[in-house]
């Protein structure tokens, strides 16, 4: 008799995409084997993935949806019939079944069945809780990572008058020196170069519907390094801030985040994220963008370097940055070009200009 599989209940989700199946007509499935995929989706939170589990076994019969269809609760996914035809070898399923089956024609059979083995197997392991906020970020990681297609530009920006500026700056009723690192210049930098290429203070969170979401508003999300794990929170309306402003801002909210005071509000809603290693080191990176952002700007430590300026060998402070980008819409010349903007944003003319 055949037996029904139907979409279980996805809480107040509906119309959801398929888009994968793991089962085909004559596969055996058992239950709690996967059989399809699902994408939940809500605007301005992380998309997920939701494997869908037989409920029965038996042989499948009939599938009855496609990659890219819309299915709700209740619908049917794939009717089975008869019961499992257990495998000679106690039940193995399907797919190491056909990994042992081409194992047997090539290389040695008891390999393939003893390949995994636990780590203590090789010496003493502690085993610990992973942080939640490492936790939650893992599944925000790993939508951004499959659902965009990354390229990253790396470029290295002469930063030398912006150093010798920041570090002139002094408070003009105390005299005392002003500490502002050159993380807010970089923030002042990217807003500008947000105003010249609107495409990166984008979204493409409609991609199936064929939009692009333009923002008119910069804010500026910040990885914060805490205890608990990478959070950034949104440096609001940047481009109406002033220097000391935006350098105070984001002393408060690196505080809120590592005393996990800040509203989940704040993780939300950016134009783009920097991620500065500065004040760590190294020299370049990969940074992974913050969806549905569609570029995000990692920032390594500048270092003093010789440079052929001005018809000479010179010292100067370069700042390496990566840029990655969504190249469904982002291409590598539009990349090069915002990076440039970039790099006159904090070159020779135009630091001063920034703190006006
Ligand atoms: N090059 C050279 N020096 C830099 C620099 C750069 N690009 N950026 C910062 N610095 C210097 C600062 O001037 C400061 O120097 P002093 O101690 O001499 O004043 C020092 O490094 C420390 O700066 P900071 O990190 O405290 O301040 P910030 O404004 O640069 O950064 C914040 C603020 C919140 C981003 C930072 O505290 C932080 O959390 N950083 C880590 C972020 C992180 O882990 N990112 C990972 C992204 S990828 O997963």
């Amino acid at each position: 008799m055949s037996k029904q599989i139907k979409v279980p209940d996805i809480g107040d989700f509906e119309n959801v995409e398929v888009i994968e199946i793991l089962v085909k007509q004559g596969d055996k499935v058992k239950k709690n084997d996967t059989l399809i995929t699902i994408e939940l989706y809500r605007k301005w939170k992380n998309k997920s993935s939701v494997e869908v589990p037989s409920t029965e076994e038996g042989t499948v019969e009939n599938l009855n949806v496609n990659i890219g269809d819309r299915v709700s609760k209740g619908d049917l996914i794939l009717t089975l019939s008869g019961e499992i035809i257990k495998n000679k070898e106690n039940n193995i399923p399907p797919i190491t079944e056909k990994i042992i089956k081409e194992a047997e024609s090539t290389i040695i059979k008891e390999k393939v069945i003893k390949i995994e083995y636990s780590h203590s197997d090789f010496g003493e392991v502690e085993i610990k809780d992973m942080p939640r906020i490492k936790r939650l970020a893992a599944s925000h990681l790993i939508n951004s990572w499959t659902t965009i297609p990354h390229a990253t530009h790396h470029d290295e920006i002469d930063i030398t008058e912006m150093e010798e500026f920041r570090n002139s700056l002094e408070d003009n009723n105390t005299g005392e020196k002003l500490k502002i690192t050159p993380l807010v210049f970089i923030i002042k930098a990217l807003v500008g170069a947000l105003k010249k290429f609107p495409l990166f203070n984008s979204s493409i969170d409609e991609l199936e519907n064929g939009k692009i979401t333009y923002k008119k508003y910069y804010h500026i999300g910040i990885a914060v390094d805490t205890s608990h794990g990478l959070m950034v929170p949104k440096i609001r309306d940047a481009n109406n801030k002033s220097l000391k402003h935006l350098g105070d801002e984001l002393r408060e909210v690196s505080e809120k985040c590592r005393n996990l005071k800040i509203d989940k509000k704040e993780f939300y809603g950016g134009s783009m994220t920097i991620l500065s290693l500065g004040g760590i080191g190294g020299s370049f990176f990969t940074p992974i963008i913050n969806y549905p952002e569609v570029a995000v700007l990692g920032v390594s430590k500048s270092t003093k370097k010789q440079v052929y300026f001005q018809k000479n060998f010179q010292t100067r402070t370069i700042l390496p940055i990566s840029l990655s980008y969504d190249h469904r819409i982002v291409n590598d010349a539009e990349a090069a070009r915002f990076c440039n903007e970039l790099r006159e944003n904090l070159g020779k003319n135009f630091a001063y200009k920034l703190a006006i």
